[in-house]
């Protein structure tokens, strides 16, 4: 079995965000064969793509992961759908969306699965929360790395502020997972 290094970005804009994506990192722990590594804070965000939608709280995993991507994208899904989340529009509002950014340096290009995630060098939501785990982490297409894709979107879009952080990941120790820790948000956020 190959373990890869696998970055998932998440977003909620409906409901108690805080508390779905702690229940989304709670499932991500229990996966097979995956465990967590490194967590971001969580970011407030104003939406990108349908703007009449209410502000996102985003973040990202990385997690070392034996299995495959097509196999990783069905359990991602099925959190969403525990989760609640119901497809209308594309880029509206969700419970809980679980992309797969990166999945070690794999270029995957199936009709179920874009990796690394085709949007995310346009996405200022997912690149700080990235560039805040893995700055030196090289984008397999691109050759470049997050903190050098970040620099370059700032360039790009001067006048943007930057996302702002609701709340610092809380490790916890849990009983649930015996091959690390389990990250989860503070009440506050
Ligand atoms: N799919 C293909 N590649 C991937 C991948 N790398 N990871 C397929 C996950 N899924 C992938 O996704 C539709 C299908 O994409 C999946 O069934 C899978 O087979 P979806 O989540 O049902 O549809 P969607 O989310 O509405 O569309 P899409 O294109 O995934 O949207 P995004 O890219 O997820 O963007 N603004 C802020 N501030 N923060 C956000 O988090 N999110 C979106 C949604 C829009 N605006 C946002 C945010
Ligand atoms: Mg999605």
């Amino acid at each position: 079995m190959s373990i890869n290094e696998v970055f998932i970005g998440f977003g909620s804009n409906l409901g108690d965000r805080c508390a779905l994506i702690n229940k989304a990192l709670s499932a991500l722990a229990v996966l097979p064969a995956t465990f967590l590594v490194k967590l971001s804070s969580l970011y407030e965000t104003a939406p990108v793509g349908y703007l009449e939608q209410g502000a996102f709280l985003n973040g990202v995993i990385q997690v070392r992961s034996g299995l495959s991507a097509p196999a990783l994208l069905e359990r991602l899904l099925a959190i969403e759908n525990t989760l609640g989340r119901v497809r209308k529009e594309r880029w509206g509002p969700r419970t809980i969306d679980l992309d797969i950014l990166f999945y070690g340096a794999a270029v995957i290009s199936s009709p179920d699965l874009l990796v690394p995630h085709p949007e995310l060098v346009r996405r200022r939501f997912v690149l700080e929360p990235l560039c805040e785990i893995a700055p030196a982490w090289r984008h397999p297409q691109l050759t470049v790395t997050i903190a050098e894709l970040l620099h370059q979107y700032q360039l790009n879009n001067p006048d943007e502020i930057p996302c702002r952080i609701v709340a610092g990941a809380l490790p916890v120790v849990s009983h649930e997972v015996t091959d690390g820790i389990f990250y989860r948000y503070g009440q506050s956020c």
